[in-house]
């Protein structure tokens, strides 16, 4: 293989992301997720694209760029393509309902815009993120300029904002958009659809990571099965 997981191995997450990159035909355009239960699939579409499978595929991050030019998946963009026939991406929380809370790892503007442009999106993840209800914290991708503005807001809706630092020393992650993020704690998110509603309400606010809009959720479990919910 030409590719490599950076996270290292994770059997649950590994058979997650294979099983739905099985989901992928010829012909199609493929919205690819960021994180290291997607990396899996983009290893393993790769692997099909030695073998002769024809796709071609949008990416929502620098490292899902990188993976995917890795493993040989020819790139498009979403001004060519903005019908996608799938996406694939990772989850940090999934209710029962098929709610997803995503943005652990500051990509989740345009994984929402690959999802939103998708025929099918399709979740991956291990079994440690299913949870009866959403009470992760929500990353929320602000405008720089807003930032003190949007986190009033957050606290006034009852919420704890925190700014999402790189390190103790080092400055405000900065998003591949150019935005900070505000993980903003909510406690348990029972209407996810309204708080969802909410948030998208917030001026500077550009995203939240609250994604209503699963279709298919690929769960890893530990013995090496996949539960599709
Ligand atoms: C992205 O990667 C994010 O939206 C989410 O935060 C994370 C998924 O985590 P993992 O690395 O466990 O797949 O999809």
């Amino acid at each position: 293989m030409k590719e490599r997981n950076p996270a290292g191995e994770s059997p649950e997450k590994k058979a997650a992301g294979i099983a739905a990159a099985d989901l992928v035909q010829d012909g199609m355009v493929v919205g690819l997720g960021t994180g290291s239960t997607t990396a899996y699939t983009i290893a393993e579409l790769g692997r099909r694209v030695d073998e002769g499978l024809d796709i071609i595929a949008v990416v929502t991050s620098y490292q899902s760029e990188m993976l995917a030019i890795q493993a040989g998946i020819t790139l498009t963009s979403l001004a060519e393509h903005p019908n996608l026939d799938i996406a694939i991406d990772g989850a940090d929380q999934i209710d029962s309902g098929m709610n997803v809370i995503k943005g652990g790892g500051a990509a989740h503007t345009r994984e929402k815009v690959v999802s939103r442009s998708a025929e099918r999106f399709v979740v991956v993840a291990d079994e440690s993120k299913v949870s009866d209800q959403l009470n992760h914290y929500v990353p929320l991708e602000v405008l720089p300029y807003a930032k003190e503005y949007v986190s009033q807001q957050i606290k006034r809706i009852g919420g704890t904002p925190e700014l999402r630092l790189a390190s103790r020393k080092d400055g405000p992650v900065i998003s591949d958009n150019g935005n900070f993020i505000i993980d903003a704690s909510l406690g348990v998110i029972e209407n996810p659809v309204v708080i969802s509603a909410v948030l998208s309400q917030i001026a500077g606010l550009v995203e939240h990571g609250i994604f209503t809009n699963a279709d298919e959720v690929y769960i890893g479990k530990k013995d090496g099965s996949v539960e599709i919910i």
